[in-house]
């Protein structure tokens, strides 16, 4: 019996430093983060297996200054709610918690295709402690219009000094 009480508390041990390694080193995979590159995925946590409950998500997509930030969710499947007072995705126009709200997104209809005004979309991701579904998956890019308007008139406004000029 002591030796099963000692073998026990090892394992209990060995299981509590592999934990706190693996949360300290690999971190929560698909729990938020700071997004820079010019495209990528977002997900929630454990995507596209349940995530857990009672979690909280930040993601921010940080693009260079003049870029706008095109976001397309592809998979919505939130625990439901009216006002989404549950589970919920929240997408805001900026960098932080106070900036403009896009959208809060619950349920399984798909948000419309979003962009930001700036360079920046703050997004959360929350869940209550019940019931819990899929989750979401999003991609960003560069928001491509106004990537490709800019340099179209940069080069019309070029042209035209060339031209004035000579
Ligand atoms: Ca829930």
């Amino acid at each position: 019996m002591f030796r099963v009480l000692e073998l026990y508390s090892a394992v209990q041990v060995f299981g509590s430093l592999y934990l706190m390694f693996f949360i300290f080193f690999l971190g929560d995979p698909g729990c938020g983060g700071t997004f820079t590159d010019s495209e990528g995925i977002l997900i929630s946590p454990n995507w596209p297996n349940n995530y857990a409950h009672n979690r909280q998500c930040i993601y921010l997509i940080r693009l260079p200054p003049d870029e706008q930030v095109a976001l397309n969710f592809t998979n919505l499947e939130l625990e439901n709610h009216s006002d989404c007072s549950f589970d919920y995705v929240e997408v805001r126009d900026g960098r932080m918690e106070t900036d403009p709200l896009i959208g809060k997104y619950c349920g399984s209809t798909l948000p419309a295709p979003i962009r930001s005004s700036s360079n920046s979309l703050w997004i959360r991701f929350k869940s209550d402690s019940s019931v819990s579904r899929a989750g979401f998956r999003a991609a960003y890019s560069v928001g491509e219009v106004l990537y490709i308007t800019k340099r179209v008139v940069f080069c019309v406004v070029w042209i035209l000094t060339i031209t004035i000029e000579t």
